[in-house]
């Protein structure tokens, strides 16, 4: 099998497995902290952390599991964190919007919409002008944050010193229960209000990660050549509620049908077929998925017999005493 399809299946099937999981364990109350499961978005997590380097940085928001996994973060501490254990990524004080593995250039997570906008600008900035490294920083992001203002002044600021920076908005037409006609003016166009920063912009569906490879593939060349910052919106959607393990379409915020017609743009399908189209070999496919299997179930286990932190350590991080 092509090697660039086994890389992304890899991706996508370990992040829709690991919050399959998260969803079934989450209801033993084990896990203390809100989750936000990416389960129907994986596409855009795997196509582009596959072109990333180890040391380039990425952050993320309050949906960060795909981003984490897609850009190689260790699992076991992911979970860990997760059951709020010592051994998890931020030491078992933050939970799964605390992500974090600086070995593998995940510089942190933020549930404070749009917060992590300006950091991930500024973490570019340092590593231009003073590290004077030639890695890139890319910033995950939802549409909602799009409408905050600390944005706008990001991208202002990105432009205008042409920082090594990849912005990838995940447009999944919701932010909580709120869809995009009851927040922004039916013409609004993120793209465009962008590009009118001077910053090139692309819109793009973010369901096939070949697509959303390919894509951010030219876009980082670009950006490696030092030609600034790049601007991605890929269109895709959750399946399940806005935080939590559960479905919630019985609550009726989205049209009829909605769901399901997503449902038939399955990112993990979509590859499968493409796989299946161009090589009979299933048995590696077979392979893979186990491997990752006996990951995940190490990685649950692990999480459940690591200790919770110290209370010692409570005060130990924190700016002020
Ligand atoms: C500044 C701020 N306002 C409101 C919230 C509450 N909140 C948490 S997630 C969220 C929705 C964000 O939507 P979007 O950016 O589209 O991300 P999605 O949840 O769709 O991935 C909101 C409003 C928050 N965390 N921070
Ligand atoms: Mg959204």
């Amino acid at each position: 099998m092509n090697k660039l399809y086994r890389d992304l299946y890899k991706k996508i099937y370990k992040i829709r497995c690991v919050e399959k999981k998260i969803s079934t364990m989450y209801k033993h109350q084990e896990m203390r902290c809100p989750v936000h499961l990416s389960i129907g978005q994986e596409a855009v997590a795997a196509g582009v952390c596959a072109n990333l380097g180890k040391k380039d940085e990425i952050i993320s928001t309050h949906r960060s599991h795909a981003h984490y996994l897609g850009k190689g973060g260790n699992l076991k501490n992911m979970i860990a964190e997760l059951y709020g254990k010592d051994k998890g990524c931020a030491k078992g004080l933050g939970g799964s919007m605390h992500l974090q593995d600086l070995d593998n250039g995940i510089f942190g997570s933020v549930p404070i919409v749009g917060s992590t906008i300006p950091i991930g600008v500024g973490i570019a900035f340092y590593s231009k002008f003073f590290l004077k490294k030639n890695n890139i920083t890319t910033i995950f992001f939802g549409e909602g944050a799009t409408e905050e203002g600390v944005f706008h002044e990001s991208i202002n600021f990105a432009s205008l010193h042409k920082l090594p920076i990849l912005f990838v908005c995940e447009n999944n037409l919701y932010s909580v229960y709120t869809g995009l006609k009851d927040r922004q003016h039916v013409n609004r166009s993120i793209k465009k209000i962008v590009e009118s920063n001077g910053i090139e912009s692309h819109t793009s569906t973010g369901n096939d990660v070949l697509d959303v490879y390919s894509l951010a593939k030219e876009s980082i060349n670009k950006i490696r050549k030092k030609k600034g910052p790049i601007f991605l919106e890929f269109k895709t959607y959750r399946w399940l509620e806005h935080c939590g393990p559960n479905w919630d379409d019985n609550l009726n915020y989205r049209p009829k049908g909605e769901l399901k017609s997503w449902m038939n743009k399955c990112p993990l399908k979509k590859l499968r077929g493409k796989i299946f189209s161009n090589s009979k070999k299933n048995n590696t496919l077979d392979k893979i998925e186990k491997k990752i299997n006996y990951e995940i179930e190490n990685a649950f286990q692990f999480a459940k017999n690591a200790k919770f932190p110290k209370k010692e350590i409570l005060n130990k991080f924190i700016y002020s005493n």
